[in-house]
């Protein structure tokens, strides 16, 4: 593995649509007990089972810990590769590389990662191995790794169209945790540089409450070229009406990188998600975290879903809108088989399904095995 420090669009790399066919996935095994209720008992079941979906269509490494890879290697299918790995959690999106390609080769990404935040606002305290994973994964696969630790961004916080659009949130980029030395237009300069994009949508804000202060992959996701799916309420008095509507009117008036206007699919959201008490004390202090409290609102949101090349997995909280949800996907993704899980478990961790999963793009070596 080289690590490069020249820039990838540069070097004719850019990061793909995640509706492309791709090689395969990355998932971690989960195990903070102050992110995860019991111990990640329940957790583990839910990111096995969607561990199953994504490993009939496509490649799946798991990383695990050395405490938890026994438990990982009996929990999943003999085709999922488990590859012994320290982590501080369990965000593959946000802590994986981000994979940019030129159409027949993959490089990898490392960006700095913080836990969302740093000593500002971040989740957790230390965060060095999580830091260090984007790094190993590429060593592992033997692909060569752009070294930008000195810029924080984690995967979750951008979208690409693969031609020459990115999305992002101004109230993640520009929040004082992750490069507050940057302007936006020097923050935009870097985020064009290494996903090779030419324009870049920044929508004002995300999710009420998402602890990640507000990453797009829970409010706005590309569905195809020119086309999204935006998270929506029609209940004025939620304070994610007027979040919602901003990013609507901003999408309603921005265009692509091709100059096309952009088509907003809204897709509803839940009726407001909460932690239970019995869910708070399930979650371990560790002097980590920041502690729970019962009543509070979780970033619950269907736009989390991920794309596998025969699914799309979609995370379900018992609501009326669940299968509004899947039904409004399966018309969008009509090649694809739309699948909901039961996500409750991941939800309570801070996260959804594409939080926890981070795509590798197709590469001539994965085709010929080489
Ligand atoms: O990308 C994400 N949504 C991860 C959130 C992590 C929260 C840590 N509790």
């Amino acid at each position: 593995m080289k690590i490069l420090h020249t820039r990838p669009r540069d070097d004719g790399f850019h990061m793909p649509a995640e509706f492309d066919r791709h090689y395969g996935c990355i998932m971690i095994f989960p195990h903070r007990r102050d992110s995860w209720q019991n111990g990640a008992y329940a957790a583990r079941k839910a990111f096995a089972e969607i561990i199953g979906i994504i490993s009939r269509s496509e490649k799946m490494i798991v990383c695990a810990r050395y405490d938890d890879y026994d438990s990982a290697r009996f929990m999943l299918p003999e085709s999922v590769r488990v590859l012994e790995m320290e982590s501080d959690d369990s965000w593959a999106r946000d802590v994986a590389p981000t994979f940019v390609t030129n159409g027949s080769e993959i490089r990898g990404i490392d960006w700095g990662f913080n836990a969302w935040g740093g000593l500002t606002d971040g989740l957790y305290f230390p965060w060095d191995k999580d830091n260090k994973m984007a790094r190993k994964l590429c060593d592992s696969m033997d692909i060569d790794t752009y070294d930008k630790r000195s810029f924080i961004l984690e995967g979750g916080s951008i979208h690409s169209d693969g031609e020459g659009t990115v999305m992002t949130t101004e109230a993640c980029l520009l929040s004082k945790g992750r490069n507050p030395e940057m302007s936006r237009d020097e923050i935009e300069t870097e985020l064009k540089a290494y996903l090779g994009a030419e324009k870049v949508l920044w929508l004002p804000c995300g999710i009420y409450n998402d602890e990640t202060n507000e990453h797009v992959d829970n409010i706005c996701a590309f569905t195809s070229p020119a086309n999204v799916v935006l998270a929506w309420t029609d209940d004025r008095n939620d304070p994610q009406y007027e979040m919602s509507k901003r990013c609507l009117d901003y999408l309603e008036n921005a265009a692509d990188a091709k100059g096309r206007k952009i088509t907003v699919h809204k897709l509803p959201l839940p009726k407001p998600v909460t932690i239970t008490a019995e869910e708070c004390a399930g979650l371990d202090d560790m002097n980590g975290e920041p502690t729970r409290t019962p009543g509070e609102r979780l970033a619950a949101s269907y736009v989390n879903f991920y794309i596998s090349n025969g699914h799309v997995i979609v995370p379900q909280f018992g609501d009326d809108n669940d299968k509004h949800a899947i039904d409004i996907l399966s018309r969008l993704f009509s090649t694809r088989t739309v699948t909901g899980v039961y996500a409750r478990d991941i939800l309570i961790g801070g996260g959804n399904i594409h939080c926890i999963t981070q795509q590798i793009p197709m590469a001539d070596r994965f085709r010929t095995g080489g």
